[in-house]
């Protein structure tokens, strides 16, 4: 066949989405074949994922990608939001729903942890930013309880759905690389802090390469779901963000930035390899791992969760109406800091911006337009510190950015973010980490080439919209100034 279909199974936290994606020699075609809200659960214990509802909806969603392509799909490729994981027993059941990386759980971790392997040996070991969530503070977190003590295996959440689907288990590399415990140098297991915390990497299985097979989908799941096999499950790059940025539609001599913008906004640069000094590890930048050899060096922003959140808060009010009335807002009236870990946790948000606005001396928002102008602005800011810190402690300059993910849809965020950062924005695709994952298993059976090649077929295939900045940066650098001191 000339044409081949791929389905994508792509879980954000807000929500989770099965694409089929159709490759030629010179043709990308996506298409959603089901979608479904991803809706954590507040039990007793804690805030968990509610995995069994998950895995319903990716089977659902092979239903409905059979249905694109008479029941033959070429392969199946997973990704989904980094650092969670289940953990089996020794007859390979699940021990409990994951825990959600917004859990409570990891507050006052880090300092413990730093107290054993100091953060600055920490980020020179593994190039990971602090954040509380990562898997390594979740492990110290749980190491009394019965869970992890009766635990054989520990999956991450794209490989437990993986192994759920095939019977086979593997732990694929970029999504591994979120774990802490990776060297991001020789791109595999860093032994020496896995055993100075007393974390047992006998817990996971083998490391796994994007683009590696990893089963065929077992005869019950093709019984579910309708398809006819064998279908291959291919490994792609499971952490969402890796898809994202491999579908970034960069030309190969482009100097770019991107921001993948969905629940997070993960700004910054791929790199050739880690940037590991005790600057970077100060401004809190990641070294992620990436496809074919290449690092996401990059810095979480809270994101579009703040603004999921306050629409949450207010009884899910019409979004894009809600985006025009803060379009008319006087902009930077009031900036927060849209990387502060205080806004981590799910609740109160409207207030809890609010708060922050009262306490830094700035008018306080008031109503829903007000407050979502207050978010866009404060990421666009939040936006423009990365890019510049970025190519400031890489030493790579760029000239344009790329936005790509859910944030691609919201039109004035992409023209702040522009006008902030001062530079041309190029906004698309909006289902990036899909297309990265088909992009990754076509690749695999030999249809499309290297990195740049799949984003030559991206820049021919996608829509993409170009945001120019609109003068005026020193108003961006005022407000910077009023929020940081700098
Ligand atoms: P994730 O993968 O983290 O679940 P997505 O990439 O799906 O996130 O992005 C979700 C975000 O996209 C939402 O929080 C919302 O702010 C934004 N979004 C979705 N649809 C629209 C729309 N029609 N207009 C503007 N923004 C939108
Ligand atoms: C985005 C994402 C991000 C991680 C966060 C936990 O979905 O994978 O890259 O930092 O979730």
């Amino acid at each position: 066949r000339a044409v081949h279909a791929y389905a994508a199974v792509d879980l954000g936290a807000s929500s989770g989405r099965v694409m089929v994606g159709r490759v030629g020699p010179d043709s990308l075609e996506l298409t959603e074949a089901h979608r479904f809200p991803n809706r954590p659960m507040r039990v007793p214990e804690g805030l968990r994922w509610d995995i069994l509802a998950l895995y319903a909806g990716v089977l659902d969603g092979l239903r409905a990608a059979g249905a694109h392509c008479d029941g033959r799909l070429d392969s199946v490729g997973i990704d989904s939001w980094a650092v969670d994981y289940g953990l089996l027993d020794a007859d390979g059941a699940l021990l409990g729903n994951p825990v959600h990386y917004r859990d409570s759980r990891t507050e006052g971790i880090a300092e413990k942890v730093w107290a054993t392997l100091p953060a600055e040996e920490l980020y020179a070991a593994t190039g990971l930013q602090y954040a509380p969530f990562n898997t390594l503070y979740q492990l110290v977190a749980a190491r009394s309880t019965d869970q992890l003590a009766h635990a054989r295996r520990l999956l991450l959440v794209p490989d437990l759905l993986s192994y759920w689907l095939t019977g086979e288990q593997g732990t694929e590399l970029t999504n591994a690389s979120t774990t802490q415990l990776i060297d991001p140098r020789t791109r595999d297991w860093s032994h020496e802090v896995a055993s100075r915390l007393g974390i047992d990497l006998g817990l996971f299985a083998p490391l796994r390469q994007p683009g590696d097979p990893a089963g065929v989908l077992r005869a019950d799941v093709l019984e579910e779901t309708g398809l006819k096999g064998p279908v291959p499950v291919t490994a792609v790059g499971s952490h969402d963000t890796a898809s994202a940025v491999a579908a970034v539609p960069a030309g190969g001599s482009q100097r770019f930035a991107y921001i993948s913008t969905g629940t997070w906004s993960l700004a910054g640069l791929e790199l050739a390899a880690p940037v590991l000094t005790e600057e970077s590890r100060a401004a809190n930048f990641t070294n992620e791992l990436g496809l074919d050899g290449t690092v996401r060096y990059l810095r979480n922003i809270m994101g579009l969760w703040l603004l999921q959140e306050c629409v949450r808060a207010w009884g899910e009010p019409e979004l894009g109406a809600l985006l025009l009335d803060a379009a008319e807002v006087p902009a930077l009236r009031s900036v927060v800091d849209a990387g502060d870990e205080a806004f981590l946790a799910p609740g109160r948000m409207p207030e809890r911006i609010a708060e922050a606005c009262r306490a830094s001396g700035q008018p306080v928002p008031a109503s829903p337009a007000e407050i979502t102008r207050c978010i866009l602005d404060s990421l666009a800011l939040a936006h423009r510190r990365a890019v510049e810190d970025a190519q400031r402690l890489a030493d790579q300059p760029v000239d344009v950015v790329h936005i790509v993910g859910g944030g691609t849809r919201n039109a004035l965020l992409c023209q702040l973010t522009a006008d902030a950062c001062g530079l041309p924005v190029v906004a698309g695709p909006t289902e990036a980490a899909a297309l990265g994952n088909v992009l990754v298993q076509a690749r695999a059976h030999g249809l499309v080439g290297d990195l740049p090649a799949m984003r030559r077929l991206l820049i021919r295939t996608q829509p993409l919209t170009r945001y120019e900045p609109r003068g005026d940066t020193a108003r961006w650098h005022e407000a910077q100034v009023r929020l940081t001191g700098r």
